[in-house]
């Protein structure tokens, strides 16, 4: 393979031909499927004649291609590995070509391919051009019309884009139909399915008073799992009614659900392909978080049909155009109908961790980046959350009525086009009439920005004096970085009253949200007329993707969690405050010398435990520790080991002390009311699992046998599930043996509950973890072909298994790059992505540096997929 070629952003042109109108029909064959393509073409006006057409193909055997009916001529077209050129079209043209493809052998899992004998497509980003010959580029938009022909015994049932059309039999038990799609779209958003799919059906009529059929289609074993994804559609539809005023567009809105796909789910154009675990669920095989996380998704993909679908990207450089936007989307729709407070809580918590990894590592880019060998390794977290959280800041800096007005004015302005980043930041700075400049770096500038924070209070003046320093540290290609414009909303809490104080900023009301605006290197704000010493409480709901220090005293934390307006940052205050305590237990692990809990985070835990009147949902997110992998991200070098002794040993001395008071909170949270996925029922739930887990931390007789009690109870999945983890990761093998038996037997026939078994089993602090792995790897419910059964068994060891993953003797990082290097071969896409933890090399100590990077030389000397390559060479550079 020669070296993979980098694509420029700047290198962009617009297409020289255009798409006017395209004619698919499909004749399945698991291994010789016919595609025949009819491209309505024009040339661009702007466009000189003769200019050659280029088209996009890749593995398709070409059949027949002719110009408005007259066969081509072998040098009238060249064909390469990448696709095909016709020398000289005239400026108007209908194009035909045929090809076969084999969807028998895609194990990719891009383009046409099969996944438990049903026929199914994902072309995001390129893989329509595994289909047929197209200019498969995002700014290339038309009306589809597919027919698909296949075999009436094994494929009853023939879905594409739009709305069906026409059907009808055909000789040798088959039969076609034809579908339509009149808004015009890329590629990228095509999608064909084919196979003994059984469906769901519901209604929803829209704010103009259309009617639209909502269908879920799954395998007939399934069709007990969608209620929850067709109530969360509903809700969906309608709050993207009531809160962008968007209505949906066709009469028809399917939802599948695919076995084997690469990522969560995928929107197009009016059949949105899904991953079964982001849609199936009930309550005996799912987790309250399961349930969220599809609700989640199914709101993800129908909010594209206007970020994403009607309003596209120009190119693939624009990608966060519609993925930050469509995050921020779900992640409010999801606050609004949950709660508010958790969301947040979880998706910073989750955005800390794994988006600050990926922006202090070798793969670090700007939410735009400039170049990318292989578009598929660029569906990242800076792309998808930092782009949401960029799109956070402007919503928040516009409030919500200017907010509105620029989306309005992005979606008129741009119905049916192919736009940029640019467009869409334009639209909000004229509706708020906000200058933006300095914040369209968010795009252009990668690594998260470090705000050093200080503070004085100015008795004799009433003052307080804020100095805010910030400084983005260098990623690859970007050694120099500017200010940013970071919004920080703050407040100042009494230290008397306990109450926000009055905020003026040089004697100016700063009003209700209190956001003062950072743009310089170093800025001092002075607020006047501050009538008691105050503390910060700063960054409030992390109104920005940066990292914030501040020289919290223990007690000033301990007053913050008690105290501050702010859910999210009483939350924060008390993660700080643990984290104080975890960084002098990871000193004292290090240096051998005995452990002693800090009795500050005792009270403050007994404060929270006591209090009442929390939301429960909350309490048990303050109530959790930070978990080993937040805790690696705020270390200078990380100790694998310390850090899991230190946070084991908080754990434990917290479950020691309080141990009354744990088990009150269990048992004040049991209930057996039958089961519901309602924000109230969760927050119980969560709170009585979070209690369980102290509880179990110290494995008394009590706490083991409530656990094996909830196990035995069998009463919904969110418990079953926590209680064979807590006993799965015990020292009692003899309760969990079996346990474990029971489960696997009772669930063999449920490769979601299936994949849940192997993630319980891998996260075993135990050392035998890793041979687990090896042993369950051979498992027959196992498969490297199927990227759910990847993620759950190895994805879920290398990333939250940090412990054995990291063991000194390499064997985890051996493991990782032999499933990587077979992956290589099957799913690139997976190969690229489960890599990650092995790139985060120079956060560790030398011997674990070394053994790393031997690993990641033994996969440079594969044979590599671009996907891989390009990743494996940011690490190694
Ligand atoms: N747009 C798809 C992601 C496609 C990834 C392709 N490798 C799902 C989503 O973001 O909604
Ligand atoms: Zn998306």
């Amino acid at each position: 393979m020669s070296e993979p070629k980098p694509t420029y952003r700047h290198d962009y042109r617009p297409p020289a031909y255009r798409v006017a109108h395209v004619d698919l029909t499909f004749e399945l064959d698991p291994a010789a499927t016919r595609v025949k393509a009819s491209l309505q073409m024009e040339r661009h006006p702007e466009c000189k004649e003769g200019e050659p057409l280029r088209l996009d193909g890749e593995q398709l055997i070409l059949k027949h291609i002719a110009i408005d009916g007259q066969a081509l001529e072998s040098d009238e077209y060249t064909l390469d590995d990448d696709g095909l050129s016709v020398r000289q079209p005239p400026a108007r043209f209908r194009l035909d070509t045929e090809v076969e493809i084999a969807p028998c052998d895609n194990t990719a899992l891009e383009g046409l391919y099969l996944s438990s004998g049903m026929y199914c497509t994902q072309c995001e980003a390129e893989g329509f051009r595994r289909i047929t010959y197209y200019p498969d580029r995002p700014d290339v938009m038309a009306t589809y019309s597919t027919t698909v022909i296949g075999d009436k015994a094994g494929q009853p049932v023939l879905l594409s884009n739009g709305n069906p059309v026409k059907r009808g039999e055909l000789p040798d038990g088959r039969h076609f139909v034809t579908w339509n799609d009149p808004f015009p779209k890329p590629s990228y958003l095509f999608a064909l399915v084919a196979g003994d799919l059984k469906k769901v059906e519901d209604r929803f009529t829209t704010m103009s008073g259309r009617e639209v059929t909502l269908q879920i289609w799954v395998e007939e074993e399934n069709l007990g799992k969608t209620d929850h994804a067709m109530a969360s559609l509903k809700r969906a539809m309608k709050w993207d009614e009531e809160t962008y005023g968007r209505e949906y567009d066709l009469d028809l809105f399917m939802i599948v659900a695919v076995n084997d796909f690469n990522m969560g789910a995928m929107e197009n154009k009016g059949l949105n392909l899904f991953n079964s675990a982001a849609v199936l669920t009930h309550p005996d095989t799912a987790t309250d978080a399961a349930f969220q996380r599809v609700e989640g998704i199914v709101a993800h993909e129908y909010f594209h049909n206007w970020s994403g679908n009607r309003v596209t990207c120009r190119d693939w450089f624009q990608l966060s155009l519609k993925e930050g936007f469509t995050v921020f989307r779900d992640q409010c729709f999801s606050a609004d109908v949950n709660s508010a407070a958790v969301k947040r809580i979880e998706d910073v918590a989750f955005f800390r961790t794994a988006q600050f990894a990926e922006d202090a590592g070798p793969t670090a880019h700007p939410v735009r980046p400039d170049h990318y060998i292989e578009i598929t390794n660029f569906y990242t977290l800076t792309i998808y959350e930092k782009g949401a959280e960029v799109v956070r800041m402007l919503y928040n800096l516009m409030g919500e009525e200017a907010f509105r007005r620029g989306s309005d004015r992005y979606f008129e302005r741009f119905d049916g086009q192919a736009v940029t980043i640019e467009d869409f930041v334009d639209c909000m700075a004229e509706a708020s009439g906000q200058d933006l400049t300095q914040f369209m770096r968010w795009y252009s500038q990668a690594g998260t920005p470090e705000i050093d924070a200080y503070g004085e209070y100015d008795y004799a003046n009433a003052e307080y004096h804020l100095t805010l320093r910030q400084r983005t540290p260098a990623t690859p290609d970007q050694p120099e970085k500017a200010p940013q414009h970071i919004p920080v909303r703050m407040g100042l809490v009494g230290t008397k009253s306990g109450r926000d104080l009055g905020l003026s900023l040089e004697g100016e009301s700063l009003g209700s949200d209190g956001v003062i605006h950072l743009r310089e290197a170093e800025q001092t704000f002075v607020f006047t007329d501050v009538p008691e010493a105050p503390v910060p409480s700063l960054l409030r709901g992390f109104s920005a993707p940066v990292q914030l220090r501040f020289p919290y005293s223990r007690e000033d934390l301990a007053f913050l969690l008690a105290n501050d307006s702010d859910g999210f940052n009483r939350w924060d205050a008390g993660q700080r405050l643990a984290m104080l305590a975890l960084d002098d237990l990871i000193a004292a692990h290090r240096n051998g010398v005995e452990k002693v809990m800090d009795p500050r985070v005792v009270d403050a835990f007994r404060s929270l435990l006591e209090r009442g009147g929390d939301d429960k949902a909350v309490l048990a997110e303050m109530l959790t520790l930070p978990s080993e992998a937040y805790i690696a991200e705020q270390q200078p070098l990380v100790d694998v080991e310390a850090i899991h002794a230190a946070r084991t040993f908080v754990k434990q001395s917290l479950a020691a002390t309080l141990r009354d008071d744990f088990l009150r909170l269990y048992q004040e949270n049991e209930s057996d009311e039958p089961y519901a996925p309602q924000p109230e029922q969760i927050a119980r739930r969560s709170l009585k699992n979070v209690a369980l887990g102290y509880l179990m931390a110290v494995e008394d007789e009590e706490g083991v046998e409530l656990a094996r009690r909830q196990f035995e109870a069998d009463h919904n999945m969110t418990d079953v599930r926590q209680a064979l983890t807590l006993l799965t990761h015990s020292s009692r093998d003899d309760l969990a043996a079996p346990a474990l038996r029971s489960f696997g037997e009772k669930w063999a026939h449920d490769s979601l509950v299936m994949d849940q078994w192997f993630a319980i089993q891998v996260t075993r602090p135990q050392t035998d973890a890793l041979d687990r792995v090896r042993h369950l790897m051979a498992h027959p419910a196992f498969s490297l072909k199927n990227p759910n059964k990847v993620r759950a068994l190895v994805g879920t060891f290398v990333n939250q298994n940090r412990i054995n993953f990291h063991r000194a003797d390499g064997e985890g990082y051996r493991l990782l790059a032999d499933v990587v290097i077979e992956l290589n071969r099957l799913n690139p896409e997976i190969a690229s992505r489960l890599v990650t933890p092995l790139t985060r090399w120079q956060r560790f100590d030398e011997p674990r540096q070394e053994l790393m990077r031997a690993e990641l030389e033994r996969i440079r000397a594969e044979k590599l997929s671009p996907n891989v390559y390009e990743v494996i060479e940011k690490a190694l550079a």
